[in-house]
């Protein structure tokens, strides 16, 4: 296991490079070019100057996430061809830079969703919350300027593309299911026969929650679908970022099982390990990661990461806000030292399943 760090990028991310150093046990960062818009080619002076910031903080920087899938390949739109070239460009521009990993997913239009991005917990941290029912009653629009007002830019969320939220809501209109997996495999087919030229990880993320919103279709949610997902293209190239608090929000979910499955395949190259506190069927908060804070054994699932000797990148994942970082105006989920604690806390288990 390489114990990782997601930071947004120079301009992007409030916490620097220098603090991020600090956080024991880490081998590198996750990052992305946050500002270039899905479909677009990444220009490679743009890759080179972020390996190189990075690298003269000793970091390593071997997993981008995410390099974003534009809506016209999920829609399976002709003008698709054009931009999985560019695609494909961006993947043979960041191979020559030293990445081993690109994490994606394949959510449409809408990236993850909260209810609640600054919920407030006892004792005095606050936090994300999903509350199915506060969601359902908000219209798209509701949502996307509930966001615009709460928090600085986040991933996923870009103003330009929320602007056309209806316009591309219409267009999933009455998709069916297989449809949008003959969508996937179609951009499968192109993109994994270079990700194997260059050897490069594509690990696709759960969608996040795992329940359809205004009507879209979630289908990277559980088990079934994962397999059905890796099926579309039997590589171990097309692989998985096993996200606990994406498939662990659907309850009774058997996350270490999960893990073992896919994992035991050499299927799962990225994790992100982080727990979430269910206060009822659907609804939930992020915790800390610990397991005493939260709903999920965070025991169990690094003793599966354990068992099949995962040799990839973890991250900590969305922490609490704590000691006063909201002030600092953090993306939500990505303060500094939430996450940090989480990071230190996992290796810890990690090292007692080392020695036992
Ligand atoms: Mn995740």
């Amino acid at each position: 296991m390489k114990m990782t760090f997601r930071w947004f990028g120079a301009g992007q991310d409030s916490i620097g490079l220098k603090d991020i150093r600090q956080i024991p046990g880490l081998t590198g960062i996750v990052t992305s070019l946050l500002d270039i818009p899905a479909g677009e080619a990444w220009p490679e002076y743009r890759i080179r100057a972020m390996k190189e910031m990075v690298s003269a903080e000793k970091l390593e920087v071997e997993v981008i996430e995410s390099v974003n899938i534009h809506e016209d390949i999920k829609l399976g739109l002709p003008s698709r061809d054009e931009k999985i070239e560019n695609y494909i460009l961006t993947m043979e521009r960041l191979a020559k830079y030293g990445i081993k990993c690109i994490c994606y997913n394949m959510m449409p239009v809408l990236d993850w969703a909260r209810s609640h991005l600054y919920y407030d917990l006892p004792d005095g941290s606050n936090t994300m919350r999903y509350e199915a029912t506060f969601i359902q009653n908000l219209t798209p629009e509701e949502l996307v300027a509930r966001y615009a007002k709460e928090s600085i830019e986040m991933p996923g969320w870009e103003p330009e593309r929320m602007k056309k939220i209806r316009e591309t809501l219409a267009a999933y209109e009455g998709m069916r299911e297989e449809t949008f997996y003959a969508n996937m495999k179609y951009f499968l087919d192109a993109i994994i026969p270079h990700a194997e030229h260059l050897n490069i990880k594509m690990a696709v993320h759960p969608d996040d929650p795992p329940q359809p919103i205004f009507g879209l279709p979630k289908l990277i949610i559980n088990r079934d679908n994962i397999r059905k997902y890796l099926d579309l293209y039997p590589s171990k190239l097309n692989g998985l970022t096993l996200c606990t608090g994406s498939l662990g929000a659907k309850k009774g979910a058997d996350i270490p099982a999960i893990i073992r499955e896919f994992g035991g395949e050499g299927r799962i190259h990225f994790a992100h390990v982080r727990n979430l506190k269910f206060e009822n069927e659907t609804d939930f908060y992020e915790s800390a990661h610990l397991t005493s804070c939260g709903s999920l054994d965070m025991y169990e699932i690094m003793k599966a990461f354990h068992n099949i000797n995962f040799v990839g990148w973890v991250r900590p994942d969305h922490g609490r806000m704590i000691w006063d970082e909201t002030t600092r105006k953090g993306r939500p989920g990505y303060g500094l030292y939430d996450r940090a604690l989480g990071a230190v806390y996992l290796q810890g288990i990690w090292e007692a399943l080392e020695k036992i």
